[in-house]
């Protein structure tokens, strides 16, 4: 019987991959392990207690705030919190962001942002939902105030990113800049394992991941891209197959391990799209091109977006980076780039 590396040895080994770090990174790591192991212990009792459906408000983005997303939210801000390395967190369930003064934590040389429960509309129907999470470190002075310009970093500068996918296991998947690991739950030892070292995503696939429900309200483009992974030839393995969980960690966790593209665009309505750059896509990003694959606005990498507003939205497309090729070319030819 092996026994798996679990995740907080993986840490310490990796350790040395971020010299500049005293272990304050490995700290940060460990609290998301933490949290990630409490709010998964609700997420699978969520039929039986009282804590799903919506709690009547709505948050920022004027969504019904669910019951989970604000339980989720608490507990990874408190564990963040309680290991002293950061100096804010920003949080798709918090207007603004939120900041500690430098006698509470050792060093708070850290800001992380996240989607506490990404897709969390999902958990009523036993659908997976993620958490999402993006640090950098602090541009502003230590011994100075938080600011806006702590959270409004360019991607590329995230010095780590990762997500839980609470799905038939539960799972973190991370990269500090060197790979992307994979860490499975085993829930009978209370530990994370190391099931997917250096996860790679197939160079092409034969996934789409749309929701095509919105289909007359997508730009050309994306139409034509979509025709085409609907047309039938053989030489391209064509037609695709069409998945879409509605949950954007799970439909990319699937394309990462299977190859496919994900793909949420502008449209007439939300001409930036809905997926949130700062906690949704940059995060995704980051871990997308260091397992090999693209991720754009339809046109440019999006790690390379200087962001102007914590919530604010970009059309995102991800995947295999054969499919992106030619998505791309759709895009450039039917919207100019
Ligand atoms: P739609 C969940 O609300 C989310 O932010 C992503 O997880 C998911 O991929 C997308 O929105 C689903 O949006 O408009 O297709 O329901």
């Amino acid at each position: 019987m092996s026994i798996h590396k679990t995740l907080g040895e993986f840490i310490i080994e990796k350790q040395a991959d971020f010299p500049h770090a005293k272990g304050e990174l490995s700290a940060l790591l460990s609290a998301i392990k933490l949290a990630a192991k409490i709010v998964n212990r609700e997420i699978n009792k969520a039929g039986l207690v009282d804590i799903t459906g919506a709690t009547g408000v709505e948050n920022v983005q004027g969504e019904q705030q669910q019951k989970l997303d604000m339980y989720a939210n608490e507990i990874f801000k408190n564990a963040l919190i309680a290991r002293g390395e950061i100096c804010g967190i920003a949080s798709e369930e918090e207007d603004n962001y939120v900041f500690f003064d430098n006698k509470n934590s050792r060093s708070g040389n850290y800001v992380v942002l996240m989607d506490p429960l990404d897709g969390s509309s999902n958990i009523d129907v036993n659908v997976s939902v993620g958490t999402i999470f993006s640090i950098y470190r602090r541009v502003s002075p230590t011994n100075g105030p938080v600011g806006i310009e702590d959270f409004l970093q360019v991607g590329r500068k995230q010095v780590a990113a990762g997500y839980v996918i609470y799905g038939s296991s539960t799972m973190l998947v991370y990269t500090t800049g060197n790979g992307v690991h994979g860490f499975t739950y085993d829930p009978s030892i209370g530990v994370f394992c190391l099931s997917h070292e250096s996860l790679t995503i197939p160079k092409s696939g034969r996934i789409y991941s749309i929701n095509e429900g919105n289909y007359v309200k997508f730009p050309l483009g994306v139409k034509k891209y979509l025709k085409y992974c609907q047309e039938e030839d053989e030489s391209t393995n064509r037609p695709y197959t069409s998945r879409y969980i509605g949950s954007l960690i799970a439909d990319f966790h699937r394309n990462l391990l299977k190859g496919g593209i994900y793909i949420y665009p502008q449209t007439a309505q939300a001409p930036s799209g809905k997926l949130r750059l700062l906690y949704e896509c940059n995060p995704i990003a980051f871990l997308a091109e260091q397992a090999g694959a693209l991720a754009t606005d339809g046109f440019s990498p999006i790690l390379d977006i200087k962001p102007t507003e914590l919530h604010q939205r970009v059309p995102f497309f991800t995947g295999s980076p054969e499919m992106m090729d030619t998505a791309h070319q759709f895009m450039k030819e039917f919207e100019g780039s």
